[in-house]
């Protein structure tokens, strides 16, 4: 069993993205610049927005970070995007997720100029993206496609679970494992609703575990040499720890390590690449690599 290094490989690439930074800025071109919406004070979000703040900094990048409080309208919000959008010194931006649910987060998602989509969440991106053509590839799936090519897991013709549908992690990880310039693999998606999701599960060469629903997948699941991504980052209640929490995986690491060829860890597993992939995002914004 090998364990998938998720922090260290992020600061590996962090270190060659600064390095690049470093080369750009040298020969006179523009420093990368990341902005970030953060509407509201959840916990996670907080320490999310955090965490890219940090990684624009070990990369050499600009960053600003708008807060603004939850009671902030949507129309309010969509001026603030057009704001970002219309700022010839920023090249991409995100709204964090979750926002209040009195705005729309698709309204908002639209909003934003898919030029400077850093998450790869609008229409454009995400359709570009299921015909394989150069766009912003939604950080967490291209976190884990990236962990997958440098541990040389073989991804193709194998066959792929992927457990949760969710636009952000679930769809674009499935639309990517299935293409055969990025994992070239047979994919099978499984939801709340699937009948048989063990037994399909028992049959995948690689489980991709993003349903957030803590400790999901257990031995009796997993066949002998998967390998298992582990995309869940549930906060629970932990008394040993000086926060109070701690992260919780879909996967029940302890029983189910053992039984795997390859397996990410949480925390330090798909959670850094996540965040290291939106700096890779933000640098491809900063060289205007896929659009303008
Ligand atoms: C780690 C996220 C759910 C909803 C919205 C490192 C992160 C997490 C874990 C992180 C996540 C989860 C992010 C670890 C960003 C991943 O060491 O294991 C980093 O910052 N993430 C987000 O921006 O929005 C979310 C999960």
């Amino acid at each position: 069993m090998q364990i998938i290094d998720g922090k260290a490989t992020a600061a590996q690439i962090k270190a060659e993205i600064a390095e690049e930074v470093q080369t750009i800025v040298a020969s006179g071109g523009k420093r990368p610049h990341l902005a970030a919406i953060l509407v509201g004070h959840d916990g996670g979000s907080e320490t999310y927005v955090r965490n890219k703040v940090l990684a624009c900094e070990a990369c050499g990048f600009k960053s600003t970070l708008l807060r603004f409080e939850d009671d902030i309208t949507e129309e309010e919000l969509l001026a603030e995007v057009d704001k970002l959008n219309q700022d010839d010194d920023v090249d991409g931006f995100i709204v964090q997720l979750p926002l209040p649910r009195h705005i729309s987060e698709q309204k908002v998602i639209e909003a934003i100029d898919y030029r400077k989509d850093v998450d790869g969440f609008h229409p454009i991106n995400v359709g570009r993206m299921a015909i394989g053509l150069p766009c912003y590839i939604s950080a967490t799936p291209k976190g884990i496609l990236e962990l997958l090519k440098r541990y040389q897991v073989e991804t193709s013709g194998k066959k792929c679970v992927v457990l949760g549908r969710s636009n952000i992690v679930g769809k674009p990880m499935a639309q990517l494992m299935m293409q055969k310039q990025y994992g070239d693999a047979t994919v099978t998606v499984c939801h709340s609703h699937s009948k048989d999701l063990k037994k399909e599960c028992r049959e995948a060469d690689i489980i991709i575990a993003a349903i957030g629903q803590p400790d999901f997948v257990t031995a009796d699941m997993v066949k002998e040499g998967a390998t298992v991504i582990d995309v869940g980052t549930t906060r629970v209640p932990d008394d040993s720890k000086k926060s109070g929490f701690r992260l919780n995986g879909d996967v029940k690491y302890e029983e189910v390590a053992p039984k795997c060829a390859f397996i990410t860890p949480v925390p330090g597993g798909v959670g850094p690449m996540t965040i290291c992939m939106l700096m890779k995002n933000t640098l491809s914004a900063g060289k205007k690599e896929f659009y303008q």
